[in-house]
């Protein structure tokens, strides 16, 4: 019997890259064993911001087989796409008219979203917090995985649950966060930024090439300017980070003590961070290679998950509908 229901979810924004995979996707995999999984390709949180529709598919679908070839078993979990449910959208709607508009206007996100997409500050970017809400209480959650960044979005989640609970009778529980351990992984060309698919130049995508790897973190900005004594520059920190979330205990502890002992080089350490992250990427390409050639495969795994999620989100629903009388 598995302990509590988890939902998660990943935009096809762009390359899933190995800030996603230590930050999410790794850990999606391992929660499988100990949670009932509920993980999405938020395709309509994606729309958020400006893209091009015939690129759509191929985007979900690229994410599917990253996903998959990061050791996802679909059968372990229930693994779909987001508007393959168009429940997700009706909940969304319901909670809408119990979150406030104030606590949109203080999300971080929002406002970081806002200031980058001037051009486009649509309302489907403000409410991008309350569909997640939905995302997560249409399978009644109760425990989602996040980084630092997104406990704001998860708060409200909490809030709405609370709300909805006290006007209209108990339904939803009140999602926990499960911290996801790896620290936040920076942009290699950029490491006060943190790696994103948006930001060209800063990632290193799943399907790289070992070639592509190596090279891109002999690249990696080591030196930004001066620093505080004592205080790893940014990007030396995030070469450290990278290699505590890929190489054994024993080498980071190596090159530690190199760093306290003032004897650190760059021209090892970066190596050995390639090395480790390598070692782990190349399995994932060979497997992503081998699913790549049969696309059905993932196409009916998406349909199939969407299936299994429409079964449970169909029940919370009619729940929902008869708690607020829109039901006769
Ligand atoms: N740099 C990162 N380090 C650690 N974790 C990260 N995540 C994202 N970037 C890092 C985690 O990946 C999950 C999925 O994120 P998302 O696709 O929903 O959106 P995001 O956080 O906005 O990811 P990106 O790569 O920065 O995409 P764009 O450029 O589209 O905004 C989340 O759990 C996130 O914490």
């Amino acid at each position: 019997m598995k302990q509590a229901r988890v939902f998660s979810g990943i935009q096809p924004t762009g390359a899933i890259h190995i800030g996603n995979y230590v930050g999410a996707v790794r850990n999606w995999v391992r929660m499988t064993e100990r949670f009932e999984c509920f993980y999405c390709i938020v395709d309509l949180h994606a729309i958020t911001i400006p893209y091009e529709g015939p690129e759509m598919p191929a985007r979900v679908y690229e994410a599917a087989l990253d996903i998959l070839a990061a050791g996802l078993d679909p059968e372990k979990c229930v693994f779909f796409v987001q508007s393959y449910v168009p429940e997700h959208t009706e909940l969304c709607w319901y909670f809408n008219t119990l979150a406030s508009v104030g606590a949109l206007e203080r999300m971080t996100q929002f406002k970081e979203k806002s200031e980058q997409f001037r051009e486009n500050v649509n309302v489907g970017l403000f409410d991008y917090p309350v569909l997640q809400a939905a995302d997560i209480l249409l399978y009644k959650a109760g425990v989602v995985p996040v980084g630092e960044d997104q406990l704001q979005h998860l708060e409200l989640s909490r809030e709405i649950a609370r709300r909805f609970n006290g006007r209209f009778g108990d339904t939803f529980p009140e999602p926990k966060p499960e911290l996801t351990p790896a620290a936040r992984v920076m942009a290699l060309n950029e490491p006060t930024r943190k790696m994103s698919k948006s930001l060209t130049g800063s990632f290193i995508s799943l399907s790289e090439s070992e070639k592509e790897i190596r090279k891109k973190i002999g690249r990696a900005v080591t030196d930004s300017g001066p620093q505080a004594e004592g205080e790893k520059s940014p990007g030396v920190k995030n070469l450290f980070t990278l290699l505590a979330a890929f190489a054994p205990a024993e080498t980071v502890e190596y090159f530690e003590q190199q760093y306290q002992a003032g004897t650190l080089r760059y021209g090892e350490l970066k190596p050995a961070v390639a090395d480790a992250v390598v070692a782990e990427l190349n399995p994932i390409r060979e497997r992503r290679e081998q699913l790549a050639g049969k696309p059905g495969d993932v196409w009916e795994i998406l349909d199939a998950g969407a299936a299994r999620a429409r079964a449970v989100a169909a029940q919370t629903i009619v729940e929902v509908r008869e708690r607020m009388g829109l039901r006769r």
